[in-house]
């Protein structure tokens, strides 16, 4: 589909009333991405009206015309949209969403009733589709900018008023659904039937680990294989793809709205365990978990968070002068000031480090002050440093860590270490350029449970496979897990060479070590 489009001009009243609404505009002189919805609410209707222009609906996977006087009845779960088609100019669409629980007494749902509106009370099917002709939409209209007005105007007093409306509408909308409904074929409605208590199924079982298609096949009375082609068909997904998607969109939601523990989240989403979860965490929405949480709690800044992106500016450019001291005292003033240890880090001082490293990268600046801004990195670590392991669970195990062979680069290094401590594991530190049969020995003597792999050159990476085969050589490749980082790696290099898992970072590779030890 082409998605030229589109001005979103979106009005959303979002209370603890259950009604929202709200207009979109579609315009082909804008380059915005998508009008996808975001009022997306669980157990919510939502009848979007296609006051003027044209263009196309998109409701899962399947792409439906759509101009003046079209309407559209639809769980607000299910994922739709609006766009200008290649032809068009044009589209307003009017919105709205209510609890159809809340509102009516019950009638609604009973067929022959006059304001049945064709199944989507009824049996859950995932949509309904009307043509309304243009008197009806006159009305419509009206009636919806009334409610509008209702809205805006009224908010205290809103619910009888505008309950009164949204009957009207339903009444008005029902008597016209009817006939227009055979535009959607046969064999689409049995799909959508079929799949819009799939999608209930999933959204209310994702935090059980152990749900299956199998398990919707069954309470459905079809075959999985059937299941499974519509499911795909009808979503463009298959089904593990589509939960993995709610699962992770569920996390997403309980990482930026509660403190809960990582191990929390993991249970409370269906996730299978911390080390799968922070590999596809970061495979998905290309962030860890932990970034993620550091980057949506602080979205509303005020005047304090702006004080604190100053200090971590200060920090990540005296760090790229070198300045030690300046470095300590920054990283003090930030902490003092209630920023979150993980994002001074990140986006004090990594952030700086990361500057000085494109700058070394085009030949401006050279080893000297590169060691400088190092030694001024490590000092800034060093005051955050029982602060970022103040969070951290005490566990057991223990862990053996090193650059590879060849690599003389320790910073980040030091800090998974330091990480990794600050969770109560015992890190055998082995230093920088160590040999595969070094980390292998040690894990032997010392009864390591993981051996911890870092590299920051592209020419030392494949020592990190070496290890791999040393641990096979040496026997104890299922006794113990292998884990490698540092900034060229990646989790793509991590599987060819039969690694156990790559973490982008120090945080997660703590966790993730900590989940090691304890299986
Ligand atoms: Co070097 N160096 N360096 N260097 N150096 C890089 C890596 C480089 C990318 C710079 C560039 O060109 N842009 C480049 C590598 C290019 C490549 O291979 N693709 C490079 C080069 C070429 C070199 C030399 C060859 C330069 C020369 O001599 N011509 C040389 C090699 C020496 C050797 O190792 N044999 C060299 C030397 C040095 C210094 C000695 C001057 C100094 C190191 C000082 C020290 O470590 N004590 C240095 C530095 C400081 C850098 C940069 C600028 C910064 C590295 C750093 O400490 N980053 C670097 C450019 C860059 O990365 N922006 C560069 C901060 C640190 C916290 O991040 O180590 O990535 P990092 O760790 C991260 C994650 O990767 C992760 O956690 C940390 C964050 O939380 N992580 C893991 C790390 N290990 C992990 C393990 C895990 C999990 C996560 O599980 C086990």
């Amino acid at each position: 589909m082409d998605e030229k489009q589109s001005k979103l001009n979106r009005e959303v009243l979002l209370s603890d009333n259950p009604i929202y609404y709200d207009v979109l505009e579609c315009s082909s002189c804008d380059n915005s991405q998508s009008v996808y919805s975001h009022l997306t609410v669980n157990d919510l209707l939502e009848i979007s009206i296609v006051i003027s222009g044209f263009g196309n609906h998109k409701i899962l996977n399947q792409i439906i015309p759509c101009r003046e006087g079209d309407i559209f009845i639809i769980p607000s779960d299910v994922s739709h949209g609006y766009f200008l088609s290649d032809d068009s100019e044009k589209m307003c669409v009017r919105r709205f969403l209510f609890d159809p629980k809340d509102w009516f007494s019950g009638d609604i749902a009973a067929k022959g009733s006059p304001r049945y509106c064709y199944g989507v009370f009824h049996d859950n099917s995932v949509v309904s589709y009307a043509k309304l002709n243009s008197q009806t939409l006159g009305e419509i209209e009206h009636l919806s900018q009334r409610i509008i007005e209702e809205l805006c105007g009224r908010k205290n007093e809103w619910y009888g008023s505008v309950s009164a409306y949204l009957s009207l509408l339903l009444i008005t909308l029902g008597r016209y659904v009817g006939d227009a409904i055979k535009n959607v074929t046969e064999s689409q409605q049995n799909d959508w039937r079929l799949i819009g208590p799939a999608i209930n199924m999933i959204t209310e079982r994702y935090s059980d680990s152990d749900f299956t298609l199998e398990a919707i096949a069954e309470a459905l009375f079809v075959s999985q294989s059937h299941l499974s082609r519509v499911f795909k068909h009808v979503t463009g997904e298959n089904f593990s793809q589509y939960l993995k998607n709610v699962r992770m969109k569920r996390a997403c939601e309980l990482l930026k709205d509660t403190s809960l523990a990582i191990d929390d989240i993991v249970e409370r989403c269906g996730l299978k365990d911390i080390p799968t979860f922070y590999q596809s965490f970061h495979t998905h929405i290309g962030k860890t978990p932990n970034q993620y949480r550091t980057e949506n709690k602080n979205i509303h800044i005020g005047e304090k968070g702006e004080k604190i992106m100053v200090i971590l500016n200060d920090i990540s450019e005296n760090l790229q002068l070198g300045k030690a001291k300046v470095v300590k005292e920054l990283v003090q003033q930030a902490l003092d000031e209630g920023a979150d240890p993980e994002r001074i880090l990140n986006d004090g001082l990594l952030a700086g480090m990361n500057v000085i490293g494109e700058k070394f990268k085009n030949n401006e600046v050279y080893v000297p002050q590169v060691l400088v801004s190092a030694r001024a990195m490590k000092m800034g670590a060093e005051i955050l440093k029982p602060h970022l392991v103040a969070n951290g669970v005490v566990a057991t195990g223990k862990v053996c860590i090193g650059t590879v062979q060849g690599d003389l680069h320790d910073i980040g290094k030091n800090l998974v270490k330091m990480m990794m401590e600050g969770k109560g594991l015992e890190v055998v530190d082995l230093g920088t350029d160590v040999a595969p049969e070094i980390f292998v020995q040690t894990a032997i003597e010392q009864n390591c449970q993981v051996i911890c792999c870092s590299a920051l050159l592209t020419t030392t990476m494949p020592v990190m496979e070496d290890v791999v085969k040393a641990a096979i050589e040496a026997g104890i490749r299922d006794k113990v897990k292998i884990m490698v980082g540092g900034a060229p790696v990646n989790d793509e290099f991590c599987q060819k060479i039969g690694a156990d898992i790559y973490t982008v970072d120090a945080a997660s590779a703590a966790e993730v070590a900590v989940a090691f030890c304890k299986q």
